[in-house]
């Protein structure tokens, strides 16, 4: 197992079964696609390395996810986070409003009121999803956005065709890739 050499400061979160564990995976390899890939839900937590080598050689940071089952206790790694990511599938209509509930009981968390959150909507390439504006609405984001403090990201990706993994490498480490056009 890897000792752990900086201080965890992202956590992932979301409903079980958003996608949570195959994006943060794909995240940790940004430049391959694999449809193979298949996953058992997360009971307890998994600790991810994204490597920054942009950075410096041995340049890394760490995100925690915490499985969905687990949301009554989310609280307890709270400290220290500066990033949230927070996954919903925008392929189960039946999750989606749910889901919006439990962001906003993390935005209105005073732990968490200076963190930065992405709210991903996943699944992306599922072909019965919930567009964009729709799964916005089931979430009340307009709403939402009125009341907490915090500034919310929004992005659309999928693990499976890899759409969106690019910006969630630059939001997360804060690192611009360089797209070579040639
Ligand atoms: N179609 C599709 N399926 C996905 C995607 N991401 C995850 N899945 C599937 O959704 C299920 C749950 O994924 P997992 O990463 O374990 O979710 P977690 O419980 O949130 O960590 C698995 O069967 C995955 O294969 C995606 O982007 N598109
Ligand atoms: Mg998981």
């Amino acid at each position: 197992m890897d000792v752990i050499e900086a201080p965890i400061t992202i956590l992932c979160l979301g409903p079980p079964n958003t996608g949570k564990t195959m994006l943060i995976k794909k995240l940790q390899k940004v430049d391959t696609i694999d449809n193979t890939y298949s996953s058992v839900p997360t009971i307890g937590t998994n600790i991810f390395r994204i490597n920054m080598p942009e950075k410096g050689k041995n340049c890394c940071l760490y995100v925690r996810e915490v499985g969905g089952e687990m949301s009554p206790i989310w609280r307890h790694y709270f400290d220290n986070i500066k990033k949230i990511i927070f996954v919903v599938d925008t392929s189960n209509l039946c999750q989606i409003s749910a889901a919006g509930v439990l962001l906003y009981t993390l935005l209105a968390e005073p732990k968490l009121r200076f963190c930065k959150f992405l709210l991903v909507l996943g699944k992306m390439d599922v072909a019965y999803r919930q567009m964009r504006n729709e799964a916005l609405l089931m979430l009340q984001m307009k709403r939402l956005q009125k009341e907490v403090r915090q500034n919310i990201t929004i992005l659309e990706a999928s693990a499976i065709n890899g759409e969106g993994i690019d910006t969630l490498h630059e939001w997360v480490t804060g690192i611009k890739k360089v797209v070579d056009l040639y």
